[in-house]
């Protein structure tokens, strides 16, 4: 049989070139058995695919495919290829990271597990299998049912004010009273959780893992615990739930990594009720195999998530009135997205495309996009920070990733039209590597981390800018120093501010070695001192920190 000139095995041929290109390199510089391979595996599921992706098409992270990472003996490129790294290039990248966002591993990995992984991403990527509605459904327990929950809240907490606290390499989450400062509970969660949303009602946590288990907790138990959980694929990092009027803990979509999709469930038990793929064309026009869907947010106007898939650049407002008969309007934007948050009407979704230096603006009332701001390099918001700029307005703000400024971007389309949708401000930061940024409508403080940068001074400490003073230089707090925790070889990285419910408290997690005992230092935001340590040896890698009442009201 002929196509287009050629043979169906001649096609087979040319097809498996590359793969028979680089097993034969293998064999000399990238060769690895396979107890190496697993290990290498499992290594970059934890630590890579989140930027890179499981099949290496570059994200947030660039492209690691062999074409890219691949240096043949004879000096040239696989077909296509750009750059030649090789295995030496590869170690220093992976060892001491880059200025273009790529963090630092020699505190993380071994000098071997440096040069595995220098090996391994020079092979050909895995393709993992995919994950069906009969597999969620495998995976779905319900530990309480809801006739067998409490009627009424068990315990004394003021649930308001209580912060679900991740704690990443232990894959448990600390519920932590916010008022006493003390651990009411621990709970055993996915791995290397990444994000606790609340139920419109306040009484439920949700809890996503990266390995893709939602985890659903009852504050209203005694001892708050999960009452049920599922799989909703192998990766994932977003979950939220229906916070429209008449739909207050119905439903809880969640958004996977891998394979790339996400599922919709009910609000209480967590069943799998739909699956919705997110392949398809990139605002380019060309076809991904791997659109991940990275931050989803509910809306408070209409009965829609915010649906945002990463590698397309497609904005998908889900219309959840009907859910076997789905509605989607999806919104070009720009490739790479990322996190965002809601301007301070909640009518306006802000996204960071990261990796395209933009961030989108969705105008959910219209269900249009309203602009896409051109910013510094690679936006970082976490949800972003919404105050009153005294000269510009109404503002929503953004850090960044790749170079030291925090962007101000007008939000106010009807008194302040001509700010709106510009970036109005830049303000100079410690460094480049924010990752976080926060304030609260009762404070006059803007609070920005920078713990990916490679300075072990700026990773371990804040910036805490004055509102109504931008231009006056920050108050920078080494929180590492402040927590008066004894130094360990592992950086203890300053990360995410989150306010107390009062928004008189700003706790900051410091995230240090995947078993050193670490804390969460608060400080008084009127002051700037430290309140207090929270320490335990249980307190492992804490990173996130959503303080109930904040995180079910979009407050930041
Ligand atoms: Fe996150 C939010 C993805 C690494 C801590 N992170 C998000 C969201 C996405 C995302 C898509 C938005 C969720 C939403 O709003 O629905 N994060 C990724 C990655 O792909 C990435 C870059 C690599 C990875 O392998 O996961 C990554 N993130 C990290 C970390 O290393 C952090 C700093 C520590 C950790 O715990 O893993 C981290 N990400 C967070 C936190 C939020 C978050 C704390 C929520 C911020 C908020 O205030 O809402």
């Amino acid at each position: 049989m002929k196509r287009g000139g050629k043979t169906l095995a001649g096609l087979l041929a040319l097809a498996t070139l590359p793969m028979l290109i680089g097993t034969a390199f293998a064999a000399d510089a990238t060769a690895m058995n396979d107890a190496e391979k697993a290990t290498a595996k499992k290594i970059y599921f934890e630590r890579c695919a989140g930027c890179h992706g499981v099949l290496r098409k570059g994200a947030t992270g660039k492209n690691l495919e062999p074409h890219f990472t691949k240096k043949l003996p004879d000096g040239t490129t696989l077909e296509g290829g750009t750059v030649k790294l090789g295995t030496k290039r590869l170690e220093k990248i992976i060892a001491y990271g880059t200025e273009g966002g790529m963090v630092n591993f020699d505190d993380i990995l071994s000098k071997d597990e440096i040069n595995l992984m220098a090996r391994y991403i020079q092979n050909e990527p895995d393709q993992p299998p995919e994950f069906s509605m009969a597999d969620m459904k495998g995976t779905w327990k319900v530990t309480v049912p809801v006739e067998k929950r409490p009627t009424k809240q068990m315990n004394d907490f003021n649930l308001k004010n209580m912060f679900s606290v991740t704690l990443r390499d232990t894959g448990e989450v600390a519920l932590i009273d916010g008022d006493t400062k003390e651990i009411r509970s621990i709970v055993k969660t996915g791995y290397a959780v990444h994000i606790s949303r609340l139920s419109a009602s306040g009484r439920y946590v949700y809890v996503i893992g990266r390995d893709g288990r939602l985890s659903l907790i009852d504050l209203w138990m005694e001892k708050p615990a999960v009452v049920a959980e599922v799989k909703v694929g192998f990766d994932a990092r977003s979950v939220d739930t229906s916070k429209f009027e008449g739909y207050e803990d119905k439903y809880a979509v969640a958004g996977s990594y891998w394979p790339p999709q996400y599922a919709i469930m009910d609000g209480l038990t967590l069943e799998p009720l739909k699956i919705v793929g997110t392949r398809g064309m990139t605002v380019d026009g060309e076809y991904h195999p791997e659109p991940r869907v990275a931050s989803i947010v509910s809306s408070v106007i209409k009965p829609e998530w915010v649906i945002n898939v990463k590698e397309t650049g497609q904005i998908k407002l889900v219309d959840y009135t009907d859910i076997d008969n789905l509605k989607e309007t999806t919104i070009q934007s720009a490739k790479f997205l990322h996190d965002g948050g809601w301007d301070s009407t909640k009518r306006y979704f802000l996204v960071a495309a990261n990796a395209s230096n933009k961030v989108a603006v969705v105008d959910t009332k219209e269900g249009k996009l309203a602009a896409l701001v051109d910013t510094a390099k690679k936006p970082h918001p976490g949800r972003g920070a919404n105050f009153v700029d005294p000269k510009f307005g109404p503002v929503w703000t953004t850090g960044h990733l790749g170079d030291p400024v925090l962007t101000l971007i007008g939000s106010d389309p009807e008194k302040h039209k001509d700010n709106a949708w510009k970036v109005v401000r830049e303000v100079k930061h410690i460094g480049a590597g924010n990752l976080f940024v926060k304030t609260h409508p009762d404070s006059k403080n803007l609070w920005a981390d920078a713990p990916l940068n490679p300075e072990k001074d700026i990773a371990t400490s804040v910036a805490v800018y004055d509102i109504n003073d931008l231009d006056k230089a920050p108050t920078v707090l080494n929180v590492a120093k402040d927590s008066g925790l004894p130094e360990t070889k592992a950086v203890k990285r300053a990360v995410h501010p989150e306010y107390s419910a009062d928004g008189k408290e700003v706790w900051i997690s410091l995230w240090g070695g995947k078993t050193d005992q670490s804390a969460i230092v608060v400080y008084d935001d009127a002051t700037l001192k430290v309140k207090k340590v929270i320490t335990d040896p249980k307190m492992i890698t804490p990173t996130g920190k959503f303080n109930v009442f904040n995180t079910q009201h979009d407050i930041y």
